[in-house]
């Protein structure tokens, strides 16, 4: 029957009743809105399943890791091999990356086959075959003797460890070679290789077909998000976030994950879709039992033709006649109409499926509406003329609220296995780069050791009279001798000048059994000019303060004790003397510096005239730590400050407290670490980041230690490492921004939030675009944070090497074997870091193992500390005054 009477055919009545015929006898295979939803929120649930740690052993959609975790960034070069085995074609490719501003990528490939008795046979065989293939290219390339890294496209359900590592599960589309599975495929190919020895390659990757897909179309479209192969086979990729992956350690970024759909019922999820045409071609399959998605998604050739409406009806003939039928009209209108039934079938089932994962990308981003790209390769998908159209049609309908684009793969996969190799090169090649840069900031054992030991010398000089003047750390006598015994009482002002905040408190002591202190306090800030200002405004604004204060507690011309903690480094002859060494922490109120603070004070008092106040003492800041918390606990001994600034004080003979008189007992020493280094002692230490610090601080060459552990400077040192990555390209794809550029914009509160909680990226990310990093990428927040944690992991142990020098000091001060001591702490680093604490308690234990070092958290501030200093002082003058 020639064609003319064929498509006249088309328009009768009788064309119409077949296809109702033929419609009704194939009812199972017509598949309602309702039924496709029930499908995608099966294969939702055959998700989860895979991709649960407990549940993925028996799920039979296995969503494999595929360790491919970054996307091109456009820095990617340099020439690449791939093979791309599994789909109808085996070819080998060159693939020419190069970045000269304009990414550009050129192709050359060949495609060889791969003989049936191979895909059947011994696997040794196939891979032998393989290499020879790519002999031949190299050969025909002139590139035989160069070691190109490679990226291997292996289009079957592979279990992957690591990126050059893939271990095939089961053999598909009619592949079956024997020896195979459970290998790692990569093994198998080097073994190849090696065996012929005549040319040698670097296996970098190996990929699904998907994956190399979604690689491929994302180096066009950024939001290429999902790799979809609709071909000899079918099967899905996407970008799924690494905390739904519990097959691998980490909660960061996302991984793309192969979902190997094709065995999508193999647990018998799809038996009530299933019909008896499905079950027969499995039981004929190479694989009876196994990839039945696959099998009712199949769709051949000689399917795809028919299915062209009239001259569909001319193809059917043809293929009919060409299985040696003489088909009538009617024959190849039904025919036409199984065509069109079996892929629509199979295009709604894709769509199902896709649908799913499209769900799942959604309600990973939390988006109301999710815009991404879908990949695609594949014959069914490019050569079947409605396959694509009605695909696209069901997915805009089971998820109307996600805009989809679809992007045909016109380079097939192997441009994409090539990206993810020069991805992963350029990664390694960063990651080493990155690594050398921050293996500056890493200290080792013996490091910290040696910093230990150093601040143990200092520590002597600063206690000799002969070396203190040299000494760079000052070891300042604070003429606290003694700890609070319980007699204390009565009312004491306390002002606690130099951390975060300025605090004015009314500290109420109690004796005796009801032994207790009760506290009052404001905050005040102190503004940046009185800061930066003359001496006069700055105690102006304190007296200021304390007026205010004395009004609000209705104590207004109250005449009280007053202790005052002063957090910078002072020189005392007695408590209630302090000589301004220097300023520090950004302090630079002029006139004060040599200047007696307590005198500042009372000056200033004094120009009020409106109340009086008797200073009793002045005291630094981790001395009122030290005294705040040896009232709940005896044993402290140690006051610590890592706060705005860094130092610590302890009890110390006073036999070796050589600048004051006295032999007898012990009096508390202000180190004033934070000039540690301030002669060079640190110098083997301090890397250029610090160095830069230091260079834009307030007073470079001071404090150097301070400027490598305290939070007024961590933040500028991650900063300056971020600065330095971009420079180098290994950060923010090299593109720098103005606000990154501002000094102290990095703030080191910046660093505890993006170490505390698990969603870290998603803070990260907004952190980063609060810095006008708007275009930061997942792996940019995994390098953010790791910089932040090398960056307060050095902190950490600085201090703790610091500490740990401090404690031994007092065991040897007491000939002890062992020595059972409290530190009190005080910081808001050092409380609001999430790791700081641990890692500084770690080092001072390895560091100083003799010691048995409690660490106990000051919650009263130093305030209380100076109130009970005051109080004892009192206690001691009215005790001699009977
Ligand atoms: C072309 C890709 C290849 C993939 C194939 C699938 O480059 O990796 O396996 O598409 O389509 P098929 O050749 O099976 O129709
Ligand atoms: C709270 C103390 C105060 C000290 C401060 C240090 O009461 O004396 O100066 O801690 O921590 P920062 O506020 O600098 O973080
Ligand atoms: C000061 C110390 C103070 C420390 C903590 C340093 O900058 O020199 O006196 O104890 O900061 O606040």
């Amino acid at each position: 029957m020639i064609a003319s009477h064929l498509l006249a055919y088309y328009f009768t009545e009788l064309h119409h009743d077949k296809v109702q015929q033929v419609d009704k006898y194939l009812y199972h295979l017509r598949l309602s809105d309702e039924n496709l939803m029930d499908v995608s929120v099966r294969f939702r649930r055959e998700m989860d399943k895979g991709l649960g740690r407990d549940s993925s052993p028996t799920a039979s959609v296995k969503m494999l890791p595929t360790f491919v975790r970054s996307t091109p960034d456009g820095t990617e070069k340099g020439d690449f091999l791939a093979l791309d085995l599994g789909g109808s074609n085996f070819r080998v490719l060159l693939v020419k990356v190069s970045d000269n501003g304009k990414q550009k990528v050129e192709m050359e490939n060949q495609i060889y086959a791969i003989p049936e008795e191979l895909m059947r046979g011994c696997g040794s065989e196939l891979f032998d075959h393989i290499a020879e293939c790519l002999a031949n290219f190299l050969e025909k390339m002139g590139i035989k003797n160069q070691k190109l890294p490679l990226g291997f496209t292996f289009s079957f359900p592979c279990q992957q460890n690591k990126l050059d590592e893939s271990i095939l599960v089961s053999w598909t589309k009619g592949f079956k070679s024997h020896g195979v599975e459970g290998k790692d495929v990569v093994s198998l190919l080097r073994k190849a290789i090696k065996k012929r020895g005549d040319f040698d390659i670097d296996i970098v990757a190996v990929i699904n077909d998907t994956v190399g897909t979604m690689m491929t179309c994302g180096y066009d479209d950024h939001h290429c998000e999902i790799g979809l192969i609709v071909g000899t086979g079918t099967n899905a990729c996407y970008m799924e976030e690494m905390r739904h992956l519990e097959l691998v350690d980490g909660d960061e970024g996302r991984m793309c994950v192969n979902t190997e759909w094709g065995a999508f019922g193999d647990d018998g999820a799809l038996e009530d879709l299933r019909t008896d045409f499905d079950r027969e071609i499995d039981a004929g399959s190479l694989n009876p039992g196994k990839q039945l998605c696959v099998s009712i998604g199949a769709v051949s050739e000689d399917v795809s033709r028919p299915d062209r409406d009239k001259e569909g009806l001319v193809s059917a003939e043809k293929v009919l006649r060409g299985l040696g039928l003489d088909p009538s009209g009617e024959d190849c209108v039904a025919t036409q109409r199984v065509c069109q039934v079996v892929s629509t079938r199979a295009a709604h089932l894709c769509a199902a499926t896709l649908a799913a994962v499209l769900r799942q990308i959604r309600d990973n981003k939390a988006a109301e509406r999710l815009r991404t790209t879908v990949g695609v390769d594949g014959s069914v998908y490019k050569n079947h003329p409605q396959f694509a159209r009605r695909l696209h049609k069901m997915v805009r309908r089971l998820v109307p609220d996600c805009d989809v684009r679809f992007l045909r793969s016109e380079d097939g996969s192997g441009k994409g296995a090539a990206m993810v190799t020069a991805v992963a090169y350029r990664l390694a090649t960063q990651h080493a780069e990155r690594q050398r840069i921050l293996d500056a900031l890493r200290l080792s054992r013996e490091q910290l050791m040696e910093v230990k030991i150093r601040m143990g010398n200092e520590m002597n000089r600063g206690l000799a009279k002969e070396s203190h003047d040299q000494a760079a750390v000052k070891m300042l006598p604070t003429y606290v001798r003694s700890t609070p015994d319980g007699t204390e009482r009565g009312d004491f002002l306390a002002l606690d000048l130099g951390g975060t905040n300025f605090r004015v408190l009314l500290v109420r002591v109690r004796s005796g059994k009801k032994r207790s202190v009760e506290m009052h306090n404001k905050i005040y800030t102190i503004p940046q000019e009185a800061i930066q200002g003359t001496g006069e405004e700055l105690f102006d604004h304190i007296v200021h303060c304390i007026a205010d204060f004395l009004e609000y507690m209705g104590m207004k011309g109250a005449s009280l004790p007053l202790g005052f903690t002063f957090s910078f480094p002072c020189h005392q002859n007695r408590l209630d003397q302090g000589i301004l060494l220097k300023w520090t922490k950004g302090f630079k109120a002029t006139g004060c510096e040599g200047e007696d603070v307590v005198t500042l004070l009372k000056d200033a008092i004094h120009r009020r005239e409106e109340f009086d106040l008797d200073v009793v003492a002045v005291v630094n800041d981790t001395v009122g730590t030290m005294m705040t918390c040896g009232y709940e606990d005896p044993l402290c001994e140690v006051g610590l400050i890592v706060g705005t600034g860094t130092n610590a004080c302890y009890m110390e003979e006073m036999q070796n407290v050589e600048l004051v008189d006295g032999d007898e007992g012990r009096m508390c020493v202000n180190m004033e670490w934070g000039a540690f280094g301030d002669h060079g002692e640190l110098d083997d230490f301090c890397t250029d980041f610090d160095r830069a610090v230091d260079d834009r601080s307030t007073n470079p060459g001071k404090q150097r230690y301070e400027k490598m552990i305290s939070g007024m400077y961590l933040g500028e040192i991650v900063r300056n490492v971020l600065l330095e990555f971009t420079a180098k390209g290994l950060l923010f794809r090299g593109k720098l921004s103005e606000r990154l550029k501002t000094r102290g914009i990095f703030e080191t509160k910046f660093l505890s939030q993006i170490e505390s909680d698990r969603l870290a990226l998603r803070q990260v990310r907004s952190i980063l675009q609060h810095l006008g990093l708007t275009s930061s990428t997942c792996d940019d927040s995994i390098l953010v944070k790791e910089v932040c944690s090398v960056v307060a992991r050095r902190a950490a142990q600085l201090c703790g090497a610091g500490l740990a020098a401090v404690v031994d000091k007092i065991r040897q001060n007491r000939n002890l074997d062992k020595l059972k001591i409290t530190v009190g702490v005080d910081g808001t680093l050092y409380k609001l870091h999430p790791h700081f604490s641990s890692i500084m308690h770690e080092t001072v234990r390895d560091l100083s193992p003799l010691c048995e070092v409690t660490f106990l958290q000051s919650e009263d501030g130093s305030g209380k500390g100076a109130a009970l200093i005051t109080a004892v002082a009192c206690r001691i003058r009215d005790a001699g005054q009977h």
